[in-house]
């Protein structure tokens, strides 16, 4: 495939390397958990590196082998590794990075487990983790210190799209310490809209279960960066520290979604502004969260580093939670689900459900309010969700 292929191509063709004996069309599913050695000496070159070639399936299988490299090439950097979740890529990155001692600084706008892994989770081992608005960019001044191993942001930020200009956080963290891992989760934005290697960060984080998979049948998810830097995540987080290894048949159903991934971000994205749209003319709907807004306070950053402005929406409805429950439980077209990125419309309740991790004074902090409701705008036809909307607006 010609280096300089476009997304859609790469996202058909990219980590092919035509290998296979029989020159099947589609990638073989290696369901296997081990590899047999030719002999001693073999195995054991293979365990020192000293020989290439597969030894089990939590150190690389094939199929996933190509899907790392087809996601490596669409987020433009040098090697991806493969994870059985997003959360399993999350763990594995910082454990790669961090040790007792280590600083991370995080937005507090985050997915609900990654803030949750963040504040008691890594946080019981030594590592010190400070929150702080990352839209600011004097706040990530003030809060670097010394030990300062890590910046972690999502953009746009899950459930309510904070953005965060990604090239400005990764010139002041590394003009501070070039050894500082700016890591940023991807995942609402995907490779198609938004390149954060490019933009300067170090490491790239999905949760594949979303638009990358795009069919709501697989959890998986993977890390972006450097070769050096992902052999590591691959030897040390991946291998010895989380185990959380994707499975050669979740591999081969990623490989399939990925196919689609443009021409699927286009549609969900078209779908969005036209939902936004309707949002903007109900009088029902007190306030509306998207970055394609001109009123979103972060809409020129996002101008500047997405191509499209995403599919995921946030909004509040007036009459607060009651009203925004009520709303929910009379949906029939929309699915009543957490996750995104799906063919379907997914709606939730952040406060309630990806984000009941979060105290209250955590929400307030991190400008979720208790009434937001959450849309990943799907792929149905645009007339088909706001009709049901409607009438379920009609109810409340
Ligand atoms: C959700 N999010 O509905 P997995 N990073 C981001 C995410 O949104 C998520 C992850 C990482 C949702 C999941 S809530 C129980 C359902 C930005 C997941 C974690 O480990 O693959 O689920 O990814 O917002």
């Amino acid at each position: 495939m010609n280096q300089n292929a476009g997304f859609g191509t790469k996202s058909i063709h990219g980590g092919r390397d035509h290998s296979d004996p029989f020159a099947a069309l589609s990638v073989p599913i290696y369901q296997t958990a081990t590899f047999k050695f030719a002999n001693c000496q073999q195995g054991g070159d293979r365990f020192a590196g000293q020989e290439a070639g597969y030894i089990y399936t939590r150190l690389g299988n094939p199929t996933t082998t190509v899907l790392e490299k087809c996601v490596a090439t669409l987020e433009n950097a040098e090697a991806a590794v493969a994870f059985a979740s997003g959360i399993g890529a999350i763990s594995s990155v910082t454990w790669t990075i961090c040790k007792a001692g280590s600083h991370i600084i995080a937005d507090p706008t985050l997915y609900g487990c990654t803030h949750a892994y963040l504040e008691h989770g890594i946080s019981r081992y030594g590592v010190e983790v400070t929150f702080t608005d990352l839209s600011d960019s004097n706040n990530l001044k003030n809060a670097l210190k010394d030990n300062t191993a890590l910046v972690y942001i999502e953009t746009p930020a899950n459930p309510n799209m904070k953005i965060i200009d990604l090239e400005e956080i990764a010139k002041i963290a590394h003009a501070y310490k070039k050894h500082i891992k700016v890591v940023c989760d991807n995942t609402f934005a995907t490779p198609y809209l938004q390149q954060p290697i490019a933009l300067g960060c170090d490491v790239v984080v999905h949760s594949a279960t979303k638009y990358l998979n795009g069919h709501g049948d697989v959890i998986a998810g993977f890390a972006c960066g450097k070769e050096d830097f992902m052999g590591e995540v691959r030897m040390l987080g991946l291998k010895d520290m989380t185990g959380a290894v994707l499975g050669p048949q979740e591999a081969f159903l990623v490989l399939r979604g990925l196919k689609t991934l443009e021409i699927r971000m286009e549609r969900h994205c078209d779908n969005a502004v036209k939902l936004v749209e309707y949002l903007k003319a109900n009088e029902k709907v007190t306030e509306i969260y998207f970055p394609g807004l001109p009123e979103h306070p972060n809409h020129e950053v996002a101008k500047k580093q997405m191509k499209r402005f995403g599919a995921m929406i946030a909004f509040e409805v007036k009459g607060g939670h009651d009203a925004g429950a009520k709303l929910l439980d009379h949906l029939e077209l929309c699915t009543l689900a957490v996750s995104l990125g799906d063919a379907e419309t997914l709606i939730e309740h952040p406060a309630s459900m990806t984000h009941s991790t979060y105290s209250p004074e955590a929400l307030a902090e991190s400008g979720i309010p208790e009434g937001l409701v959450r849309i990943s705008a799907g792929l149905e036809n645009a007339e088909d969700i706001i009709a049901d909307l409607d009438q379920a607006f009609g109810k409340i």
